[in-house]
């Protein structure tokens, strides 16, 4: 285990001079039969081997075991000549402890039909947990929306860098994407378009919860975002009783920032915000409902946090946990909320502070490390630069306690992924690939295990599997 090439670097790795190899005969015996399933799933294509997955099989070549003790998301991973064993307290740490071991194998194995081995794995022994418990990415469908099967892509290559929350922005000025069966109008009319004009769409309950369950099968939590008030265009361009002068905006398809609200004095408003949030987090499962709250410019600063007084409570009502970003600092604190930091430095930021000094916990996104919608460099072909050029080395190198002015709750890190230029699946991967990875060793490793240079040369080992796997990442020269 001198040379892996894991990311994230586990906690603590022991070599030896063992290795171990699959043959053909392997059996798995397994106490999750999902986990197993998923190991058998991912080995069968290259390996070409039946690989049988078996609760109690006499003489398993890997053994996956659920035992009593061990952290929350933590597995240990042994590797010796005659077989491999992960072991976990829980089936995330049990999943976890799979996708180590899926990456001690060779790069090959991630090819979709049989390939030569031999299938060896370095021996030793791996003890690892992650250092947060958020480790999210957000996927921006509203800009340009991504159907189920795009999404669900998406979840199969961000759970195996371990990352376990989907954090889905389903609603902006450019479009509603999630159905609402008590207003039907918004996502039908909402949902219709989206920047440049063609295209559009949206999930059917029946879509959200197959992304829901999908995602929960690879230890994924599903946040879903109704931005509010601002940011609300496209609700109501789809309402018209949601204006003041009960006459609906047209849609919109440009890339502006700012403009729109919900009409803070309208009761109107309430019954909407009401009827929204309880369908989405009825067919939600996850802990946590995010409110948006970003750039209200079109807001008063009175209106902003009288509306916000109104909708948190709602969320709490419903069993939920508010999620805003970090604009809702100076709205009265709803217990338990988490704001989510979205600035660059260096200004010190107002409703970041106000945040800070009321308590919030905060998921830190800090736009010029982790924001996936930033071009690497001047010659990126889409992406933003407001927030400067964000290479590689850029999202990896970087300390979250050491990030804000103080001690906080940090709640864990969200690398966002903002749509307004990203049109295709290409384009998803091309910003999202290598960085996504690099935040994700950010979010579960010790930051004493980490280095640039080391994780430069595990990092680069991924591109052929990237290639494998369909992958179009961005081969960032600083790496590859
Ligand atoms: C700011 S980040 C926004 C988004 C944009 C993004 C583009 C945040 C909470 N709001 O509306 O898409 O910048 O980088």
């Amino acid at each position: 285990m001198n040379d892996i090439t894991v990311v994230p670097v586990p906690a603590l790795v022991e070599p030896s001079n063992a290795t171990f190899e699959l043959r053909a005969d392997a059996a798995i015996r397994s106490d999750s039969a999902s986990t197993g399933a998923y190991l058998a799933e991912a080995l069968r294509p290259a390996t070409g081997f039946a690989l049988p997955v078996e609760a109690a099989h006499p003489h398993p070549a890997i053994e996956l075991r659920l035992v009593e003790h061990g952290s929350d998301e933590g597995y240990e991973l042994v590797v010796e000549a005659d077989g491999i064993v992960v072991r976990a307290r829980t089936e995330a740490g049990l999943f976890y402890g799979v996708q180590t071991l899926l990456q001690l194998l060779p790069s090959s194995v991630d090819a979709a039909t049989v390939q030569d081995g031999p299938w060896t794995v370095p021996g030793g022994r791996i003890a690892d947990e992650p250092r947060f418990s958020y480790r999210g990415a957000m996927l921006d469908v509203a800009r340009h929306f991504f159907g189920v099967e795009v999404v669900l892509r998406f979840i199969d290559e961000l759970s195996r860098y371990k990352i376990n929350v989907l954090h889905l922005h389903l609603s902006d000025d450019q479009g509603w994407r999630i159905a609402i069966e008590s207003r039907p109008q918004l996502a039908r009319v909402g949902g219709a378009t989206q920047v440049g004009g063609a295209g559009g769409g949206w999930f059917s309950q029946a879509d959200y919860a197959r992304i829901v369950a999908h995602a929960a099968a690879r230890h994924v939590t599903v946040v879903p975002e109704i931005d509010m008030p601002g940011h609300t265009n496209a609700a109501l361009h789809a309402c018209a009783e949601l204006n003041d002068d009960g006459v609906a905006p047209a849609a919109y398809t440009g890339v502006e920032v700012g403009f729109s609200t919900l009409v803070v004095g309208r009761e109107e408003t309430y019954a909407f915000v009401r009827d929204v949030l309880a369908e989405v987090a009825a067919i939600t499962p996850g802990p946590w409902l995010h409110i948006g709250g970003d750039e209200a410019e079109n807001t008063s600063a009175e209106d902003y946090r009288t509306f916000m007084a109104r909708v948190q409570p709602m969320v709490t009502a419903l069993g939920k946990t508010v999620v805003a970003w970090h604009q809702i600092g100076p709205a009265e604190r709803e217990p338990g909320r988490i704001a989510q930091y979205w600035g660059a430095k260096p200004e010190p930021d107002e409703d970041l502070l106000a945040a800070l000094a009321q308590g919030d916990r905060i998921l830190l996104s800090p736009a010029d490390r982790v924001y996936l919608d930033m071009r690497y460099t001047a010659e990126t072909p889409i992406g933003h630069d407001w927030a400067g050029y964000i290479t590689t080395r850029t999202a990896y190198d970087w300390d979250p306690d050491t990030l804000l002015p103080g001690p906080c709750d940090i709640a864990g890190i969200e690398a966002p992924l903002w749509t307004e230029s990203v049109a295709t699946v290409a384009d998803i991967d091309l910003l999202t690939f290598p960085r996504l990875p690099a935040v994700a060793e950010v979010a579960w490793s010790p930051q004493a295990r980490r280095d640039w240079a080391g994780f430069r040369a595990r990092l680069a080992a991924h591109g052929p599997r990237w290639t494998l796997r369909g992958v179009a990442f961005h081969p960032d020269p600083t790496v590859f």
